[in-house]
């Protein structure tokens, strides 16, 4: 009798928390929904004037300045850096790229920079309950050190936080030229094998030094190794000849990849970090898109891009998501018209200003380099609003924390969250600006650069550097184009910031 009675009893708990369980679950459920979605769309080396929002006149941004103008559009807004690599490392990581020795532009071949144990935008947030995912550039280094590109390549971004990823390797001017989804190349026929170095050409091999005749796009420096759809690349590369992306239809590639995404983890709260890869080099338009601008493939590419971010949102909206998505564009860096091609960006740019009215440009530590377009957009929860609240995307990180309520803060990252929506405009008091290793500081209204050898123009790139014999001292709110070297007429004011910088860079 007594046994039946456990029986029972056991049977009566068994069946209570039976029904309790799926109850529980869609109490969580409801709280997980109510946590907004979050979209980083990153573009590589827009300008601060590349955009309508931002004071272009020349070139058509529709889709980008309904968003910058419907939100909070910060025109202080930076990237950690003037070039790729530091800026991507400082964005998910909320870490200094200088405190890194790896965070430089990197060859197709090198090693994930970010540790599988640093925390990350996409780890933090899979912590509270996220699906996180990237597509399109990556440029962070992937493996250990000797990937074999026909086996599963890892780490990269899947060993960091990211649930899903469908990537570019590095840029879109390296080797190799294939997708790699979670890890693997997408299309890799086993019996055509890649293989890729970064010293030499593999015997046979055309490189765009030997052989201009193969050409579609001519070089102008660097970019004549090996030639993969007529466009000579950095780096040698070998086989996965199915692999082989098409440079103009990648733009509509990773378009349909992040709605894709969308749609498949509409259902739960997601990141998505669509990394553009425009308007970097090579530029090569879809054809739709050639001619659209008037102003050469580098504002074709631009468009297109602008209609990529227009597309996108449409999916959004679509799919009944934009007023619980928080979305955040920025750039990776700043400006520069011919990067290694020979592709009429100089000869056709009119009055169009790449940098708006900043000095500089990419690999500057002058403000064009590291000030870009910075806005967030969130339907019905942002009101339209201009800030001039000094921001860096290091501080990404612990703003998405404040956001979800999760507690980390990275080690450079200021939280920033009503910053970001626009319930304040007290934004950073000052940062370390960094260009190609060099670093500058900024504290209020003042920049300064320390002095620095090299030249003070990159020939090639026709971009001046801010490298001087001296220390330069700006006012950025008096006089946004750097004109004026206010070190001597101020020296109390130099040594302020030298100690200030000090401080955090070290001597
Ligand atoms: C430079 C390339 C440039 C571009 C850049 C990286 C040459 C001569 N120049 O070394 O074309 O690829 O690296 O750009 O090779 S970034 O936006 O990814 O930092
Ligand atoms: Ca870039």
């Amino acid at each position: 009798m007594k046994k039946i009675i456990l029986v029972c009893l056991i049977f009566f708990i068994a069946m209570s928390s039976c029904k309790q369980g799926p109850e529980n679950k869609s109490k969580v459920e409801d709280v997980e929904t109510k946590k907004p979605n979050i979209v980083i769309i990153y573009a590589d080396d827009l300008g601060y004037g590349e955009l309508g929002a931002y004071g272009a006149t020349e070139l058509k941004t529709p889709n980008l300045d309904k968003l910058a103008n419907g939100g909070v559009r910060f025109t202080n807004g930076y990237a950690s850096s003037a070039t790729c690599t530091p800026s991507r490392y400082a964005l998910l990581t909320g870490s200094y790229p200088w405190r890194n020795k790896s965070a430089k532009i990197l060859p197709g071949t090198a090693p994930l920079i970010i540790d599988t144990a640093q925390m990350t935008i996409p780890k933090m947030l899979k912590g509270k309950g996220y699906h996180t995912g990237i597509v399109g550039k990556w440029h962070l280094g992937l493996g250990t050190g000797n990937v074999d590109w026909n086996q599963k390549i890892a780490p990269g971004p899947n060993e960091v936080g990211f649930d899903y990823s469908n990537i570019l390797a590095a840029t879109q001017d390296r080797v190799p030229t294939v997708y790699i989804k979670n890890g693997h190349v997408v299309n890799l026929d086993p019996n055509d094998p890649i293989e890729v170095d970064y010293k030499k050409n593999f015997a046979g091999e055309p490189t765009g030094l030997e052989n201009p005749e193969l050409l579609k796009m001519k070089w102008h420096h660097g970019h004549n190794n090996s030639i993969v759809n007529g466009i000579p690349r950095i780096g040698f590369m070998k086989g996965g000849e199915a692999a082989k992306w098409v440079d103009e239809d990648m733009a509509d590639t990773f378009l349909s990849e992040a709605q894709h995404y969308v749609k498949a983890h509409k259902d739960e709260p997601f990141f998505l970090y669509y990394a553009l890869q425009q308007p970097h080099v090579p530029r090569t338009p879809n054809p739709r898109f050639v001619g659209s601008s008037g102003l050469g493939p580098r504002g074709d590419v631009i468009v297109e891009a602008d209609w990529c971010v227009g597309e996108f949102v449409k999916t959004l909206e679509t799919e009944g998501l934009l007023e619980n998505t928080l979305i955040i564009f920025s750039s990776d860096n700043g400006p520069v018209l011919n990067d290694g091609y020979y592709d009429d960006a100089v000869e056709k740019l009119g009055n169009h200003k790449p940098g708006g009215p900043l000095r500089g440009g990419k690999y500057s530590l002058f403000d064009a380099g590291t000030r870009v377009p910075f806005f967030t957009y969130w339907k019905g929860h942002i009101k339209p609003m201009v800030s001039d609240a000094i921001i860096s995307q290091l501080d990404l990180l612990s703003s998405l924390a404040e956001l979800v309520d999760s507690p980390v803060k990275g080690e450079d990252s200021e939280p920033l969250l009503n910053v970001l929506l626009g319930e304040s405009d007290t934004g950073r008091d000052e940062m370390v600006l960094e260009a190609t290793s060099r670093t500058a500081f900024r504290k209020g209204d003042w920049v300064m650069i320390p002095p620095y050898d090299g030249p003070a123009i990159a020939k090639e790139v026709q971009i001046e550097l801010g490298n001087s014999d001296e220390y330069q001292l700006y006012n950025l709110k008096e006089d946004i184009a750097q004109p004026n070297n206010l070190a001597s007429a101020n020296p109390e004011k130099l040594q302020e910031m030298i100690t200030a910088f000090e401080a955090i860079r070290g001597k």
